[in-house]
């Protein structure tokens, strides 16, 4: 059985590759541009740019080798009755969620700012679910979706590590999936806290899972498909 060089040991991939799915958390306008809830909240946006060539480059391996495909969006309906109020008023940022800004209304699903970033946007056969909260799992039909294809192992990936990436890799690892933190497709606007988390979630034996970075999975998931 093939696997990935990684850490804290080496990550085991199942038995056919259609058990594994990529897992892209929140690349999306509102975090990712200035005028969105990042840049809202007093972040430099820009820094998480870095990380999109890398994940494009996994995302296309994923979708050459028929991978199951899930692109989430940190969303709220329009008249914000899936935001609960402490969410709403944490923060004191300068625009809150719901509040016009120059992307449309500030995390509300349909608006230009909720959209996945260009260079990353789903295609029609992939999965596309808006999350109304940080982990992917809560009020979503992600679990529903992921047994039904008979999904055991998961690469996750997305913005931002600490936050919205973290709380779904603890949540899926929480269900038994087989979780690998991609480390050059994940990013924080707080390096220290990137870091802090690769190093958390490894820790232990791989309490949470596993991380290694892209062109190892690429290398691994390519030779695997040979
Ligand atoms: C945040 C997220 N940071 N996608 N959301 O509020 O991580």
């Amino acid at each position: 059985m093939p696997s990935i060089p990684a850490l804290p040991y080496s990550y085991d991939l199942p038995a056919s590759p259609s058990q594994i799915a990529l897992i892209i958390i929140d690349m999306q306008r509102d975090f990712m541009e200035p005028g969105g809830f990042g840049d809202a909240l007093g972040n430099d946006v820009m820094r998480l740019q870095a990380i999109v060539p890398t994940l494009k480059r996994l995302l296309d391996t994923a979708r050459a080798m028929n991978l199951l495909i899930v692109h989430t969006t940190e969303s709220h309906q329009p008249d914000l009755s899936d935001c609960p109020v402490a969410k709403l008023k944490r923060g004191h940022a300068k625009l809150k969620i719901g509040d016009p800004g120059p992307m449309g209304r500030i995390l509300v699903l349909g608006e230009p700012g909720n959209a996945i970033i260009p260079e990353l946007a789903a295609k029609p056969n992939e999965v596309v679910l808006a999350k109304p909260g940080k982990g992917a799992f809560y009020h979503t039909p992600l679990e529903q979706i992921l047994q039904e294809h008979d999904i055991t192992h998961l690469l996750i990936t997305g913005v931002t590590t600490e936050v919205c990436v973290q709380t779904t890799m603890r949540e899926a690892n929480d269900r038994g999936y087989e979780c690998l933190l991609v480390e050059d497709c994940t990013e924080s606007y707080f390096p220290e806290f990137k870091q802090a988390t690769l190093e958390m979630v490894r820790a232990q034996g791989g309490i949470v899972g596993w991380t290694a970075p892209a062109e190892s999975i690429i290398a691994a998931l390519t030779d695997w498909n040979d």
